[in-house]
């Protein structure tokens, strides 16, 4: 049962209160961005000021471990502010804690339990949902994850623990696929064949990354792992990328992934979860505004074989993406959080239609990213 107006307002209250934050609630509103955890904008006024928090409930079903991931996220935020020439607010998130000293709060218990957090809202911001089109958000969003992925070189990873195992191993993400495929639970796998038999055709090239780790030609690195340019503020007068948010994922990974993330996410032509296949399409005007910010950060930090893996990173993604949709519309809809029933199908739909055209652009991909190269 969805909760009421007023149980929201007074469970906000509540957490507001057990945060330690002053001053009375005088707005709060839901915000909808994200697949995965429950967010609201949240403004409170103490008598003298208006103070903006984002306070946010974290799926449990996905991330098993919230208070280890709470800790990774306290470590790599320390890690990046203390390589930081300004310390202004707005570049960093700052999490509140509890009386008891948690930057989290678990609510109810058993079945029921929630795990909450709040942090501050950065003002004067602005993220994007899709790149609309605009060259200076992808090279922008390029240099963040760039310099995110630098600050985080000398990171000790072994101080991490896998927020959830597995996130981008490719591999056990088709092996995993094909079980649920053989179950079919639901008997939804019908109305997915060409998407299925795409997928098996395509099961050696997406397992291509993960052999090159085992045989060590791809390094392991502090990566971000949710790199959408949603996941980005930029000040809403100067575009200037302020803070990288969403650091639930922050664990070992490739560089590549990250790259191709926002590839996938945002150098395209049509929303992630686009209905009709046919107008998602690879936007190379965008790829190459983003690989030129994102190189410009990287290029005394990538290896030789890291550079030739950043296009195969962005048709990798994609398609681990699609099976992950589609996986979870065969099982019912468990992990993604959907607005109509098949919206998972849909999602997927449109994102093994990009990868698709990724891989007929792989040449122009790779051409762009040689030749940016080169040039730095
Ligand atoms: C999920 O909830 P959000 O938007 O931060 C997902 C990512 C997907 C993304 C697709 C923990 O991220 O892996 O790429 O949706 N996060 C998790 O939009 O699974
Ligand atoms: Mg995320």
């Amino acid at each position: 049962m969805p909760l009421t107006d007023q149980e929201i307002h007074d469970k906000l209250v509540y957490i507001c209160q057990q945060f330690r934050i002053p001053g009375e609630l005088i707005l709060y509103r839901p915000i909808p961005t994200g697949h995965i955890n429950t967010s609201y904008y949240t403004a409170l006024y103490d008598g003298k000021e208006v103070r903006q928090y984002l306070v946010q409930m974290v799926n449990w079903y996905v991330f098993r471990n919230p208070v280890s991931m709470m800790r990774n996220i306290d470590l790599i935020t320390q890690h990046i502010m203390s390589k930081a020439r300004t310390l202004e607010r707005r570049r960093r998130l700052h999490f509140h804690h509890t009386a008891e000293g948690n930057n989290y709060l678990i609510l109810g218990e058993g079945e029921n339990r929630e795990f909450w957090r709040l942090y501050n809202y950065v003002e004067n911001s602005v993220s994007f949902e899709t790149a609309e089109g605009r060259e200076d958000v992808l090279r922008v969003s390029g240099k963040a994850f760039g310099k995110f992925l630098r600050q985080l070189q000398d990171f000790d990873a072994d101080q991490l623990v896998e927020s959830i195992p597995h996130f981008h191993d490719t591999r056990y993400r088709l092996e995993n696929f094909f079980q649920v495929v053989r179950e079919d639970a639901l008997g939804r796998a019908k109305s997915a064949e060409r998407e299925i038999a795409l997928i098996r055709d395509n099961r050696a090239f997406g397992c291509s990354l993960c052999e090159q780790i085992d045989r060590g030609e791809l390094p392991i690195r502090v990566t971000h792992n949710d790199t959408k340019t949603n996941n980005v503020l930029f000040d809403r007068d100067t575009m200037d990328p302020l803070v990288i948010i969403d650091l639930d994922t922050c664990m070992p990974g490739l560089a590549c992934y990250d790259f191709g993330d926002t590839v996938r996410f945002a150098a395209c032509t049509a929303a992630e979860d686009e209905p009709d296949p046919a107008r998602m399409k690879l936007d190379l005007r965008l790829f190459k505004a983003y690989a030129e910010g994102y190189i410009s950060e990287v290029k005394d930090v990538l290896t030789p074989a890291e550079f030739e893996s950043l296009a195969t990173g962005a048709a990798v993604i994609t398609l681990e993406l699609g099976l992950r949709f589609l996986s979870d519309y065969l099982i019912g809809d468990k992990y993604f959080r959907i607005d109509y029933p098949t919206h998972n199908l849909v999602r997927a739909r449109a994102q093994l239609a990009l990868f698709e055209d990724m891989m007929r652009h792989m040449d122009d991909m790779q051409h762009i990213i040689h030749a940016l190269h080169e040039i730095e």
